[in-house]
């Protein structure tokens, strides 16, 4: 990344006031549980979106993109349900929602850069959001980042952001994931009650590698799939007269699922259920130094999300084999699917191998070159200068 306060000198003609970053995620499991009340295992990626920014005393928001190259003016007092449209909509609606949450915040002018890979599953609308939410927390006195319920409230506010302006209707894991993750751990995340508990999460101590293949099949989490799922796990959980798929005991998940209208709630029902007990048993072997059993934890998780889930799509399904094929403990799509990414937990010697296997079959099918790239647990949102 170039410099981005030189860059916001240079496009607003006046130092920024600072500069904040927030990072993408991958999920290590827990996937699609998020919005049925269920538990999340993300990890802070060391990949990070920086915003330099300058509050104004107008209400006017100036945004410059680096990977866009453009600069974009809103007046907030026209930002609401729907607009703006494009990627301004994850900034303007960050203030939008902390104003509808009583907050006094202005215009700003902000320039944005960014590792995170876009359109990769990667979280990088999150990383974005929070990056501003993070600035206009300090800028405007909020009081966000200043321990980790401030800091969920502030996420609660880039959720809103994402629901209302930018209209996708995802859960809360990622945002939650960029202001609430910490170094070298994971982040077990009670989505019903708010809980976090700090999973140690250091691969390279026992020699084991996290790594991330962005297969490039591009996915977008407001084209309808995403919220069909999530209106299929609302209807069955209303079907069985609880209040989310959190409720659902496992030990009577057969007996829930018999009563439920047709086979594809079934299915939607179980990956949810089983796949929120996945993630108590992946803490429990983390915490107990098993990486066969969360590698064994990854591909049961995977073969859920495509086969009962119905989430995955042929690039993440010959990248997670591949990577299988070449030694891979365990490997799992990533995020919401549909496209984006897969992770592999390897051991270290056998990273080139599995790479070079997950280009090759890629090469084979004539698709595009995927991106494969090893990760380290990174921290959350926070102000860089
Ligand atoms: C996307 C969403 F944004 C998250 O809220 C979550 O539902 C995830 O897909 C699937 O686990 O990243």
């Amino acid at each position: 990344m170039t410099s981005v306060a030189a860059l916001h000198r240079d496009v607003f003609g006046a130092a920024a006031s600072g500069v904040w970053s927030a990072p993408g995620r991958v999920n290590l499991i827990g996937e699609h549980t998020d919005y049925n009340g269920g538990l999340v295992l993300p990890i802070a990626l060391p990949q990070r979106t920086c915003a330099a920014c300058s509050p104004r005393g107008d209400r006017v928001l100036r945004v410059h993109s680096a990977q866009v190259g453009e600069t974009v003016e809103v007046d907030l007092d026209t930002v609401g349900v729907g607009t703006p449209t494009g990627w301004t909509a994850y900034v303007a609606g960050v203030l939008w929602a902390l104003a509808e949450d009583g907050h006094a915040v202005r215009g700003m002018d902000v320039t944005i850069d960014s590792d995170v890979p876009f359109g990769a599953g990667l979280s990088s609308s999150a990383a974005l959001e929070c990056a501003v939410g993070a600035a206009a927390s300090d800028l405007f006195g909020l009081r966000l980042l200043f321990d980790d319920a401030s800091r969920a409230t502030l996420a609660a506010a880039c959720v809103r952001a994402e629901n209302e302006v930018a209209g996708a209707m995802t859960g809360g894991m990622d945002q939650s994931a960029a202001l609430l993750c910490r170094a070298d751990h994971a982040l077990l995340l009670d989505c019903r009650s708010g809980e976090t508990e700090h999973v140690p999460f250091d691969l390279a101590s026992t020699g084991h590698v996290l790594l991330v293949t962005d297969t490039r099949a591009e996915h977008e989490l407001n084209d309808g799939q995403y919220g069909e799922r999530r209106a299929s796990a609302e209807q069955a959980a209303a079907e069985l007269g609880v209040s989310s798929l959190r409720d659902v005991d496992p030990a009577g998940l057969d007996d829930a699922l018999a009563s439920l209208s047709d086979d594809v709630l079934r299915r939607r029902a179980r990956h949810v259920v089983t796949e929120i007990a996945r993630v108590r048993e992946a803490v429990a072997a983390l915490r107990a130094g098993d990486l066969d059993e969360v590698g064994r934890l990854f591909d049961a998780s995977h073969a859920s999300l495509r086969d009962d889930y119905e989430v995955s799509c042929d690039e993440l399904d010959v990248s997670v084999e591949a990577a299988r094929s070449a030694g891979a403990l365990g490997a799992r799509m990533t995020g919401g699917g549909f496209g984006g990414s897969s992770i592999a937990l390897l051991p270290a010697d056998a990273v080139d191998a599995a790479e070079a296997a997950v280009v090759a079959a890629f090469a084979e099918h004539g698709w595009d070159a995927p991106r494969c790239f090893p990760v380290t647990a990174g921290s959350a949102a926070h102000r860089e200068a």
